[in-house]
């Protein structure tokens, strides 16, 4: 069957949607939401505040090194404003190192709403969680909790009641959360990454040696985690 490509309504020109002709406009063809996609924000850049440049090139490092275990499954660091300063670093650092676009691209848009309002299929998120894996505190993690509502909640704490830095923990949410029936999300990864702010547990009092390597280690757990469930 001929497909056609538009644009999606994200905003961003560099991802683009397949959509068979007789479907109807703004709808997703089967082609892309069956190839399984990872959805992150950037660990630990915000509230944690982690150096954005460092952070950058973890992700950028990480992604290429999980590039060729991918098969047809995709990565994409997502991030609310178009003026994300860690989204233009990654893209940047993506583009100078040739890392293929279709497997790995940035999106802007609410994580908890990719594919109601910014078209996108993601089967999974990631999460920047607090190590006691509660909702609230602001940011992506008061998003994802609210989202994914008393479900997640409880599928969470199913799984575990803690989090080390530097770990992921998959959790496989049930078709009663609003996150799976509205947006096609089978499961969400938590990530613990290393903290910078010293109103937060375990500061790591600016030692960027420790905080790569946490780093590191916290997109290692994720990638590795989407992987065990996409393929
Ligand atoms: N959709 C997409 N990206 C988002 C969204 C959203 N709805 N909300 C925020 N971001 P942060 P951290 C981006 O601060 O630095 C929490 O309170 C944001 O712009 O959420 O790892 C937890 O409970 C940034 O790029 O996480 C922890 O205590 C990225 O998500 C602590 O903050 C991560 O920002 C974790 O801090």
């Amino acid at each position: 069957k001929t497909q056609e490509t538009v644009s999606s309504s994200s905003g961003m020109a560099s991802q683009k949607i397949k959509v068979s002709e007789d479907m109807a406009p703004g709808s997703i063809s089967h082609d892309e939401s069956d190839i399984p996609t990872l959805a992150f924000p950037s660990i630990s850049t915000v509230d944690f505040q982690f150096d954005l440049e460092k952070a950058s090139d973890v992700i950028v490092g990480k992604v290429e090194e999980f590039m060729d275990k991918l098969g047809n499954a995709r990565l994409v660091l997502v991030d609310l404003t178009e003026r994300s300063k860690i989204l233009s670093l990654v893209r940047a650092k993506a583009a100078e190192k040739k890392i293929d676009s279709k497997r790995f691209f940035t999106f802007i848009g609410d994580i908890c709403q990719l594919y109601t309002k910014g078209g996108l299929c993601c089967n999974v998120i990631a999460n920047a969680a607090n190590w006691r894996l509660k909702p609230g505190g602001g940011g992506v993690n008061a998003a994802i909790f609210n989202a994914g509502g008393p479900a997640l909640e409880a599928a969470t704490k199913e799984q575990a009641r803690s989090l080390l830095p530097g770990n992921a923990l998959v959790v496989p949410l049930p078709s009663t959360s609003p996150l799976y029936s509205k947006e096609g999300v089978t499961h969400v990864i938590h990530v613990l990454g290393p903290n910078m702010n010293p109103r937060r547990p375990n500061c790591l009092d600016n030692d960027y040696v420790k905080g790569c390597k946490v780093l590191e280690d916290a997109y290692s757990s994720l990638f590795k985690g989407f992987l065990s469930i996409a393929n």
